[in-house]
């Protein structure tokens, strides 16, 4: 800024006289005016405007003015800054006006035209495995069979041999629809359950066919369950049922076997822990060698298995030979028949196989957990 200007002296405040200021202001509108685009009018408005621009230095030349002039010039200065707002606000508008009309041409997206990027679909890993599992049995000959899941109590419970007062059946345990002295209900009428379990398709499959019966039941059943890393209110099973004259425990253990070897490898092995359903006598657990590390585990601290917690085994599901009274209850002579089922969790199976830490994982329904395994369709 130029020093106090205490006598006035026009040679000093030349930037301040009016063919100046009138100079700077109409550059500044032919600036803005030539500006193609709103790039360049940004520039021109860093020139025109901006701390360093002419006006603006014009303007800090004010105050060297003796005070009879100041008014003067602050008035034109002002007038012409006004003057050179005005246009770049005008022109800022019909720039963005021009863009946006330019934008809504280019960018224009024909939404009839045929999309050929649509990412395929695939199955869910949990129904993959449902079918790998049922595949084993029907290249055995077994047929697949299906039943409601909306359930009535008398399928879920009563023919497969529950007491009335089974823990079971209690709404802490099962989600009831209908309960039997609910609302709707008549006395000494049946409840109706979301299935707790695939084995009432043992009884509707007994029903349903003459003897022999070879089917296996994939399907969804529910429970009051928290949803944690373990546990899911709605999770899958997979049930087999075998009625034929002289089946015994051999045969349900040759059976597992089979099913492993085919889904693990040559080398698996199940083992059966004694255990009680009350649909089958005799009931067990069954456990399968740990698919990770094959029961190398166990007693070798170096070798630590975190699938099996080191104790080379893995339990899978409930089995037996099917319980006398679920036959009769069935209308199968059990002096004639006998059978063996079993039946166990998909989410669980999924989880040693592949190392899914987390059920909650698998129920989230994210592509990022499923996309690992494949778009199998
Ligand atoms: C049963 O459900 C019997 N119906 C199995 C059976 C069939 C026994 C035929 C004998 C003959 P259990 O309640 O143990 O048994 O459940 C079987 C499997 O379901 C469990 O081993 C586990 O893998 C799975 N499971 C149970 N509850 C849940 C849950 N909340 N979330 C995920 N999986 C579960």
């Amino acid at each position: 800024m130029s020093a106090p200007n205490k006598s006035y002296d026009p040679v000093e405040v030349e930037t301040l006289k009016p063919e100046e200021i009138e100079r700077m202001r109409d550059e500044a509108l032919a600036a803005f005016a030539a500006a193609g685009d709103l790039d360049a009018l940004q520039e021109a408005k860093v020139a025109h405007t901006g701390g360093t621009s002419p006006l603006a230095l014009a303007n800090r030349e004010i105050g060297a003015l003796p005070p009879h002039a100041k008014a003067d010039a602050g008035k034109r200065v002002g007038q012409a800054r006004g003057a050179v707002n005005k246009a770049l606000a005008a022109r800022q508008t019909e720039l963005e006006a021009e863009r946006d009309a330019r934008v809504l041409v280019e960018e224009a997206v024909d939404v009839t035209l045929p999309y050929d990027r649509t990412p395929s679909g695939a199955r869910h890993p949990l129904t993959t495995m449902m079918e790998r599992v049922a595949d084993v049995f029907v290249s055995m000959g077994y047929e697949v069979a299906e039943g409601p899941e909306v359930e009535a109590e008398w399928f879920n419970f009563d023919a497969l041999n529950f007491g009335p007062d089974h823990p079971a059946r209690q709404m802490q345990d099962t989600f009831f629809v209908q309960g039997p002295e609910g609302a709707g209900a008549a006395e000494g009428e049946s409840g109706v359950v979301l299935r707790t379990h695939t084995s009432p398709v043992q009884a509707r499959a007994l029903l349903d066919r003459e003897p022999p019966v070879y089917v296996v039941c994939p399907g969804r059943v529910y429970r009051t369950d928290e949803l944690d890393a373990t546990h899911t209110p709605v999770f899958h099973q997979i049930e087999l049922l075998a009625v034929d004259e002289g089946l015994t425990m051999a045969d349900l253990k040759g059976t597992l076997d089979h099913m492993v070897q085919s889904l693990f490898g040559a080398d698996m092995k199940t083992r059966l822990r004694p255990n009680y359903f009350p649909f089958t006598e005799p009931s067990a657990e069954m456990d399968m060698l740990c698919y990770v590390c094959r029961g190398e585990s166990v007693g070798n601290p170096d070798r630590p298995c975190r699938t099996c917690s080191s104790e080379g085994w893995i339990e899978l599901g409930g089995c037996g030979m099917v319980n006398p009274r679920v036959l009769v209850a069935c209308g199968v002579d059990p002096a004639k028949y006998s059978g063996f089922a079993f039946g166990f969790g998909i989410e669980r199976m999924l989880m040693f196989r592949h190392n899914v830490e987390d059920m909650r994982d698998m129920v989230e329904g994210d592509v990022r957990f499923t996309r690992p395994f494949g778009m199998e369709i």
